[in-house]
């Protein structure tokens, strides 16, 4: 028993000892290897860069890709439902229209002005619709440069007129 006594203290202290070796070698093999990492090591730079996407497409308030869209009707008693027009430069106009009236006749024509509308008619017309009764009509025409236009209905030239803006 009393060797056994004895041993067991030992070989504890042996363990011990060995432990603590280990530990050591253990740290000191960390901290030279923190210092290699620390000498070569650059910090790392994660670089944000832009993940390119599908582009967005600005959005203009009443045209598409494909152009400026305008709708105008022409309502009871032989008058238009608007008589300003604006459409931006540059992109292709799509204009509808829609004779709402039943039974009367009526067009929509853009000149270069009244007088010109008046002098010439409707062959010095930038764009017009047909001539129609109970219709719909849509045309697609490319815009004259910015400035103001003068619209009308070739069949009622007084009383249906307006202003065709280009900016
Ligand atoms: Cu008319």
């Amino acid at each position: 028993m009393k060797i056994d006594m004895t041993k067991l203290p030992l070989g504890e202290a042996l363990i011990g000892f060995v432990l603590a070796a280990l530990v050591v070698t253990f740290v000191l093999a960390f901290a030279i290897g923190n210092n290699d990492g620390g000498i070569g090591g650059e910090e790392a730079v994660v670089e944000m860069s832009p993940t390119p996407g599908p582009e967005e497409t600005p959005s203009d308030g009443g045209t598409t890709g494909e152009g400026t869209v305008v709708e105008i009707a022409m309502v009871p008693v032989i008058q238009f439902d608007t008589t300003d027009v604006t459409v931006p430069a540059g992109l292709m106009v799509t204009l509808t229209a829609d004779n709402r009236e039943p039974g009367i006749l009526h067009n929509w024509a853009v000149y270069e002005s009244r007088e010109v509308a008046e002098s010439e008619g409707p062959s010095a017309a930038i764009a017009l619709t047909e001539i129609c009764v109970d219709c719909t009509e849509t045309i697609t025409f490319e815009p004259p440069p910015p400035g103001d236009y003068f619209f009308r209905c070739d069949v009622h030239p007084v009383q249906m007129v307006g202003t065709f803006v280009v900016e």
